[in-house]
Protein backbone atom coordinates (compact mmCIF):
# COMPACT_ATOMS: atom_id res chain seq x y z
CA UNK A 1 0.00 0.00 0.00
CA UNK A 2 3.23 2.34 0.76
CA UNK A 3 4.77 1.35 -2.39
CA UNK A 4 1.65 2.31 -4.65
CA UNK A 5 0.79 5.24 -2.81
CA UNK A 6 4.58 6.93 -3.25
CA UNK A 7 4.39 5.49 -7.14
CA UNK A 8 1.38 7.32 -7.71
CA UNK A 9 2.62 10.64 -6.09
CA UNK A 10 5.24 9.94 -8.02
CA UNK A 11 3.08 10.09 -11.21
CA UNK A 12 0.67 12.80 -10.56
CA UNK A 13 4.06 15.00 -10.01
CA UNK A 14 5.04 13.70 -12.97
CA UNK A 15 1.91 14.17 -14.98
CA UNK A 16 0.77 17.32 -13.50
CA UNK A 17 4.03 18.72 -14.99
CA UNK A 18 3.38 17.56 -18.15
CA UNK A 19 0.26 19.17 -18.49
CA UNK A 20 0.96 22.43 -17.40
CA UNK A 21 3.21 23.01 -20.70
CA UNK A 22 1.33 21.38 -23.13
CA UNK A 23 -2.08 22.24 -25.55
CA UNK A 24 -5.87 20.53 -24.68
CA UNK A 25 -5.38 17.93 -26.93
CA UNK A 26 -2.03 16.18 -25.92
CA UNK A 27 -3.14 17.17 -22.32
CA UNK A 28 -5.72 14.92 -23.28
CA UNK A 29 -3.78 11.91 -23.79
CA UNK A 30 -1.39 12.58 -20.78
CA UNK A 31 -4.06 12.77 -18.79
CA UNK A 32 -5.54 8.99 -20.10
CA UNK A 33 -2.33 8.02 -19.85
CA UNK A 34 -1.66 8.67 -16.48
CA UNK A 35 -5.05 7.09 -15.36
CA UNK A 36 -4.00 3.93 -17.39
CA UNK A 37 -0.55 3.64 -15.28
CA UNK A 38 -2.35 4.29 -11.95
CA UNK A 39 -4.96 1.51 -12.64
CA UNK A 40 -1.97 -0.58 -13.08
CA UNK A 41 -0.68 0.29 -10.05
CA UNK A 42 -4.12 -0.36 -8.10
CA UNK A 43 -4.40 -3.67 -9.71
CA UNK A 44 -0.96 -4.77 -8.34
CA UNK A 45 -2.38 -4.43 -4.91
CA UNK A 46 -5.89 -5.66 -5.58
CA UNK A 47 -5.67 -8.62 -3.24
CA UNK A 48 -3.55 -6.45 -0.54
CA UNK A 49 -6.56 -4.64 -0.65
CA UNK A 50 -8.68 -7.27 -0.66
CA UNK A 51 -6.86 -8.72 2.81
CA UNK A 52 -6.96 -5.50 4.40
CA UNK A 53 -10.83 -5.13 4.04
CA UNK A 54 -11.53 -8.37 4.93
CA UNK A 55 -9.39 -7.80 7.59
CA UNK A 56 -11.52 -4.58 8.73
CA UNK A 57 -14.42 -6.54 8.23
CA UNK A 58 -13.22 -9.28 10.89
CA UNK A 59 -11.97 -6.37 13.52
CA UNK A 60 -15.40 -4.53 13.20
CA UNK A 61 -16.74 -7.65 15.04
CA UNK A 62 -14.68 -7.79 17.78
CA UNK A 63 -15.80 -7.01 21.02
CA UNK A 64 -15.64 -3.09 22.08
CA UNK A 65 -13.59 -3.35 25.13
CA UNK A 66 -11.93 -0.44 26.96
CA UNK A 67 -8.67 -1.53 29.05
CA UNK A 68 -9.04 2.35 30.32
CA UNK A 69 -12.59 1.40 31.77
CA UNK A 70 -13.13 -1.26 34.99
CA UNK A 71 -14.26 -3.92 33.95
CA UNK A 72 -16.73 -6.31 35.84
CA UNK A 73 -17.19 -9.93 34.77
CA UNK A 74 -20.10 -12.02 35.57
CA UNK A 75 -19.34 -15.55 35.96
CA UNK A 76 -20.98 -18.82 36.73
CA UNK A 77 -22.91 -21.82 34.84
CA UNK A 78 -25.20 -21.83 32.51
CA UNK A 79 -28.78 -20.67 33.31
CA UNK A 80 -27.65 -18.69 36.71
CA UNK A 81 -29.02 -15.60 35.17
CA UNK A 82 -26.22 -13.76 34.10
CA UNK A 83 -27.40 -12.57 30.86
CA UNK A 84 -30.71 -11.67 32.67
CA UNK A 85 -28.15 -9.19 35.23
CA UNK A 86 -26.61 -7.69 32.34
CA UNK A 87 -29.79 -7.23 30.61
CA UNK A 88 -31.16 -5.73 33.33
CA UNK A 89 -28.60 -3.50 34.75
CA UNK A 90 -28.07 -2.28 31.10
CA UNK A 91 -31.42 -2.08 29.77
CA UNK A 92 -31.46 2.36 30.91
CA UNK A 93 -28.69 2.51 28.97
CA UNK A 94 -30.05 0.43 25.75
CA UNK A 95 -26.71 -0.64 24.80
CA UNK A 96 -25.73 -4.09 24.87
CA UNK A 97 -23.80 -6.11 22.23
CA UNK A 98 -23.26 -9.60 21.79
CA UNK A 99 -19.65 -10.76 20.00
CA UNK A 100 -18.42 -13.59 18.91
CA UNK A 101 -15.90 -13.06 20.58
CA UNK A 102 -15.29 -17.11 21.28
CA UNK A 103 -17.65 -19.40 19.82
CA UNK A 104 -19.77 -18.47 22.14
CA UNK A 105 -20.16 -15.09 22.23
CA UNK A 106 -19.26 -12.48 24.89
CA UNK A 107 -22.01 -9.90 25.66
CA UNK A 108 -20.60 -6.57 27.03
CA UNK A 109 -23.40 -3.81 29.11
CA UNK A 110 -22.22 -0.95 30.54
CA UNK A 111 -23.71 1.13 33.50
CA UNK A 112 -22.30 4.34 34.95
CA UNK A 113 -21.52 5.60 38.47
CA UNK A 114 -20.81 8.83 39.45
CA UNK A 115 -19.90 9.70 35.78
CA UNK A 116 -17.61 6.47 35.65
CA UNK A 117 -18.51 3.89 32.95
CA UNK A 118 -18.27 0.49 34.05
CA UNK A 119 -18.07 -2.73 31.55
CA UNK A 120 -20.08 -5.46 32.56
CA UNK A 121 -18.93 -8.53 31.00
CA UNK A 122 -20.83 -11.52 30.57
CA UNK A 123 -18.75 -14.75 29.04
CA UNK A 124 -21.05 -17.46 28.79
CA UNK A 125 -19.33 -20.52 28.87
CA UNK A 126 -16.15 -19.59 28.80
CA UNK A 127 -15.93 -19.43 33.36
CA UNK A 128 -18.74 -22.04 33.59
CA UNK A 129 -16.26 -25.54 32.74
CA UNK A 130 -13.25 -26.71 34.79
CA UNK A 131 -9.88 -25.49 32.80
CA UNK A 132 -9.07 -29.14 31.71
CA UNK A 133 -12.13 -29.02 29.62
CA UNK A 134 -11.02 -25.85 27.65
CA UNK A 135 -10.04 -25.63 24.09
CA UNK A 136 -7.19 -23.68 23.22
CA UNK A 137 -8.98 -20.51 22.20
CA UNK A 138 -11.61 -20.49 25.13
CA UNK A 139 -7.94 -20.40 26.98
CA UNK A 140 -6.58 -17.73 25.27
CA UNK A 141 -9.97 -15.75 26.20
CA UNK A 142 -10.22 -16.91 30.10
CA UNK A 143 -6.15 -14.92 30.11
CA UNK A 144 -8.12 -11.93 28.42
CA UNK A 145 -10.58 -11.94 31.07
CA UNK A 146 -8.31 -12.32 33.78
CA UNK A 147 -6.34 -9.32 32.67
CA UNK A 148 -9.24 -7.60 32.06
CA UNK A 149 -11.22 -8.20 35.26
CA UNK A 150 -11.57 -5.71 37.83
CA UNK A 151 -13.73 -7.57 39.88
CA UNK A 152 -15.67 -10.57 38.94
CA UNK A 153 -19.02 -11.93 40.41
CA UNK A 154 -20.15 -15.76 40.65
CA UNK A 155 -22.85 -16.24 40.34
CA UNK A 156 -25.02 -18.81 42.35
CA UNK A 157 -28.57 -20.46 41.88
CA UNK A 158 -29.00 -22.04 44.88
CA UNK A 159 -32.33 -23.83 44.21
CA UNK A 160 -30.46 -25.77 41.87
CA UNK A 161 -33.26 -25.19 38.79
CA UNK A 162 -30.23 -23.82 36.48
CA UNK A 163 -29.67 -27.58 36.20
CA UNK A 164 -26.39 -27.62 38.13
CA UNK A 165 -26.39 -28.61 41.87
CA UNK A 166 -25.19 -26.45 43.92
CA UNK A 167 -22.05 -28.40 45.63
CA UNK A 168 -20.81 -28.23 41.43
CA UNK A 169 -21.09 -24.41 41.36
CA UNK A 170 -19.63 -23.88 44.72
CA UNK A 171 -16.67 -25.79 43.62
CA UNK A 172 -15.99 -23.84 40.47
CA UNK A 173 -17.19 -20.77 42.47
CA UNK A 174 -13.74 -21.95 44.39
CA UNK A 175 -11.78 -23.04 41.29
CA UNK A 176 -13.02 -19.51 39.46
CA UNK A 177 -11.78 -17.35 43.35
CA UNK A 178 -8.26 -19.31 43.71
CA UNK A 179 -7.53 -18.32 39.95
CA UNK A 180 -8.29 -14.27 40.33
CA UNK A 181 -6.32 -14.06 43.92
CA UNK A 182 -3.67 -14.82 41.91
CA UNK A 183 -4.15 -11.26 40.48
CA UNK A 184 -5.70 -9.74 43.58
CA UNK A 185 -9.45 -9.39 42.20
CA UNK A 186 -11.91 -9.46 44.22
CA UNK A 187 -15.03 -12.42 43.29
CA UNK A 188 -18.30 -11.58 44.91
CA UNK A 189 -20.36 -14.12 45.20
CA UNK A 190 -24.26 -13.51 44.20
CA UNK A 191 -27.26 -15.66 45.11
CA UNK A 192 -29.24 -15.38 42.40
CA UNK A 193 -32.69 -16.26 41.93
CA UNK A 194 -33.11 -15.35 45.47
CA UNK A 195 -36.87 -15.83 44.92
CA UNK A 196 -36.26 -19.64 44.85
CA UNK A 197 -34.08 -19.96 46.98
CA UNK A 198 -31.10 -18.31 49.31
CA UNK A 199 -30.19 -21.83 50.63
CA UNK A 200 -25.96 -20.58 50.44
CA UNK A 201 -23.35 -18.45 52.09
CA UNK A 202 -23.05 -15.55 49.96
CA UNK A 203 -21.80 -11.70 49.39
CA UNK A 204 -25.38 -10.76 48.04
CA UNK A 205 -29.03 -12.10 47.27
CA UNK A 206 -30.85 -11.00 44.23
CA UNK A 207 -33.72 -12.14 42.15
CA UNK A 208 -34.13 -10.24 38.87
CA UNK A 209 -37.22 -11.65 38.18
CA UNK A 210 -38.94 -9.98 41.32
CA UNK A 211 -36.34 -6.86 40.70
CA UNK A 212 -35.21 -7.52 44.70
CA UNK A 213 -31.19 -6.98 45.58
CA UNK A 214 -30.42 -5.77 41.46
CA UNK A 215 -28.68 -2.14 42.87
CA UNK A 216 -27.12 -3.82 46.20
CA UNK A 217 -25.04 -5.80 43.95
CA UNK A 218 -24.51 -3.25 41.18
CA UNK A 219 -23.08 -0.95 43.89
CA UNK A 220 -21.08 -4.16 45.57
CA UNK A 221 -19.82 -4.76 42.62
CA UNK A 222 -18.64 -0.68 41.93
CA UNK A 223 -17.18 -0.55 45.71
CA UNK A 224 -15.25 -3.85 44.82
CA UNK A 225 -13.46 -2.10 42.05
CA UNK A 226 -12.51 0.77 43.73
CA UNK A 227 -11.86 2.79 41.07
CA UNK A 228 -10.13 5.88 41.33
CA UNK A 229 -9.62 7.75 38.07
CA UNK A 230 -6.59 9.28 37.44
CA UNK A 231 -6.84 13.27 37.49
CA UNK A 232 -3.67 15.46 36.66
CA UNK A 233 -1.79 16.38 39.21
CA UNK A 234 -1.56 20.04 40.14
CA UNK A 235 2.13 20.20 39.69
CA UNK A 236 2.01 18.65 36.27
N1 LIG B 1 -36.92 -17.47 39.24
C1 LIG B 1 -35.95 -16.75 38.70
N2 LIG B 1 -35.54 -16.99 37.45
C2 LIG B 1 -34.54 -16.23 36.94
C3 LIG B 1 -33.93 -15.19 37.68
N3 LIG B 1 -32.98 -14.64 36.91
C4 LIG B 1 -32.97 -15.29 35.74
N4 LIG B 1 -33.92 -16.25 35.73
C5 LIG B 1 -34.26 -17.19 34.64
O1 LIG B 1 -33.22 -18.12 34.49
C6 LIG B 1 -33.08 -18.48 33.12
C7 LIG B 1 -31.66 -18.32 32.66
O2 LIG B 1 -31.31 -16.97 32.66
P1 LIG B 1 -30.11 -16.39 31.77
O3 LIG B 1 -29.97 -14.97 32.14
O4 LIG B 1 -30.31 -16.73 30.36
O5 LIG B 1 -28.90 -17.26 32.34
P2 LIG B 1 -27.37 -17.24 31.88
O6 LIG B 1 -26.57 -17.41 33.11
O7 LIG B 1 -27.11 -16.05 31.04
O8 LIG B 1 -27.29 -18.57 31.01
P3 LIG B 1 -26.20 -18.90 29.86
O9 LIG B 1 -26.19 -17.75 28.90
O10 LIG B 1 -26.72 -20.15 29.25
O11 LIG B 1 -24.88 -19.10 30.52
C8 LIG B 1 -34.05 -17.61 32.34
O12 LIG B 1 -35.21 -18.36 32.08
C9 LIG B 1 -34.36 -16.48 33.31
O13 LIG B 1 -35.65 -15.96 33.13
C10 LIG B 1 -34.42 -14.95 39.01
O14 LIG B 1 -33.95 -14.07 39.73
N5 LIG B 1 -35.41 -15.76 39.45
MG1 LIG C 1 -26.44 -15.91 29.00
Amino acid sequence: MTWASRQIDELGREYNAKLRKTDPDTARKHRKQAFARIADIMDEIKADLRAIGDARDELKDLPDIRPDEPAIVIAGYPNVGKSSFVNHVTRASNEIAEYPFTTRGVQIGHVERDHIRYQLIDTPGLLDRPEDERNDIERQAVGAIEHLADTVLFFLDASGDCGYPLDVQLELRDSVEARFAERDIPVLTVCNKSDRSTDVEADAYMSITNEEGIDEVVALAIEAVGFEPELPSRDE
